[in-house]
């Protein structure tokens, strides 16, 4: 069988649109962490990754991994992958087509008969998202070895542990560490993405070559304050949480639109008890900071921390801080740039860097291995959105181009 077989696009997308049916809504894609959606995302992916000649699994935390083997067993793997869970209300990219393609990839390679002096892993992380129970790259942290055991005990909304989400999936909380991989057996992660932004559709180009991963804190915000009848309560004497909660947000938009590329978020707010006729006595809310540099996003959660230290004394209330998530920025190895951007030459393509506002898997791996992702457009750079679209001839560029960088991989660059 010859070099013509190419990973097929409209398989590629098909399988998108499978994993999108894998919802807790119909009419809203969301798919989270050991959630039964999640069991059948993995069914399928399980049963894609054997069709493509792989032997496949769910490791120790809930991952997909499938193994292609290389020219002879048991050698070190490139591996390759994404995420199968989604925010709430999600597009069908954001790292499903990661893992399809990567599946694709391998797919054309064993409809050729061809194997490689090195072998590959597929994985399709079970949480990289953190939707579930507020804290991300669960999946990713636990291949890296990085996995916190004491997020075993963090409860979702329905008050369910982590840990007992896991024995209800029919996992072992206390065999997690085996997901670990093994420095030696791995040689490089490289992961295909849509780019969740604007800059290739504005440069009419369908791929890109990323440079790093902007580093990121996540915050869980508690202000209490004093909850009260909100006919009687003069506003002199009131605690109410969420017009602190409402200073806090403008402190944070402040800060953050005060450095280019710095960014701040809070996503996600909620009032108790949450009544028209009660003065708020309890808010929480999350924040999401981040940069490309690191000393920029510390020093912005830093002055955050002390804006709303000072708000929330000035309102007599209390507030607590819980650090939920912190990642610094992830560089990709200028071995596996290079090599990536010399697949998308050989496509007869321009090779354009950028580096990456959203967080990845990679932000997890790279405590394991050198790093590496490809970007692929997307419309209007919309992403974490029902919205989210790419065109059928981008996923076949991205699959060609990864297929040709797995195809001309030289794992002896990593150790050079
Ligand atoms: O939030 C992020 O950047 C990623 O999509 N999880
Ligand atoms: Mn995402
Ligand atoms: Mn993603």
């Amino acid at each position: 069988m010859g070099d013509d077989i190419l990973p097929s696009a409209p398989r590629i997308w098909e399988h998108c649109e499978a994993l999108a049916r894998c919802s807790e809504r119909a009419d809203a894609l969301t798919r989270v962490f050991l959630s039964k959606e999640q069991r059948a995302a993995s069914d399928l992916v399980l049963g894609w990754m054997r069709e493509a000649g792989m032997t496949a699994k769910l490791d120790e935390i809930g991952n997909c991994v499938g193994r292609y083997e290389g020219d002879r067993p048991g050698l070190p793997c490139l591996v390759l992958g994404s995420h199968l869970d989604t925010v709430r209300d999600a597009g069908k990219y954001d790292g499903m087509l990661g893992v399809v393609a990567a599946i694709e990839c391998v797919h054309a390679l064993n409809t050729k008969g061809k194997r490689l002096p090195f072998a590959i892993e597929v994985l399709g992380f079970a949480d990289e998202e953190g939707v579930r129970f507020g804290c991300t790259l669960l999946g990713s942290r636990a291949v890296a070895g990085t996995f916190d055991p004491t997020l075993l005990e963090k409860v979702d909304h329905e008050g369910v542990s982590m840990q007992q989400a896991l024995t209800d999936f029919g996992l072992d909380p206390a065999q997690i560490a085996r997901a670990a991989h093994q420095r030696d057996d791995v040689l490089a992660y490289a992961e295909l993405h849509i780019e969740q932004g604007p800059v290739l559709e504005a440069e009419g180009l369908s791929v890109g070559v990323v440079t790093a991963i902007n580093g990121a804190n996540r915050f869980l915000i508690e202000i209490d304050g004093m909850a009260g009848h909100a006919g009687t309560v003069p506003m002199n004497l009131r605690q109410d949480a969420l017009a602190a909660a409402a200073e806090c947000v403008l402190a944070i938009e402040r800060r953050c639109a005060s450095v280019p590329e710095l960014v701040g978020t809070v996503g996600k707010l909620e009032t108790l008890p949450g009544a028209t006729n009660v003065i708020p006595g309890k808010v929480f809310f999350t924040i999401d900071i981040r940069s490309p540099r690191d000393a920029e996003r510390l020093a912005a959660a830093a002055d955050v921390e002390q804006a709303m230290q000072a708000i929330c004394a000035r309102r007599k209330v209390a507030l607590k801080i819980d650090p939920t998530h912190e990642g610094r920025t992830a560089a990709c190895a200028p071995w596996l740039r290079e090599q990536i951007g010399q697949a998308i030459a050989a496509e007869r393509l321009p090779v354009r860097e950028l580096s990456s506002g959203a967080g990845h898997d990679g932000m997890a791996l790279v405590d394991l291995t050198d790093i590496g992702m490809l970007f692929v457009r997307c419309k209007g750079g919309v992403s974490h959105n029902p919205a989210e679209a790419i065109t059928l001839e981008d996923a076949d560029t991205g699959a060609r181009v990864f297929l040709r960088f797995i195809e001309n991989f030289r794992p002896g660059d990593a150790r050079a």
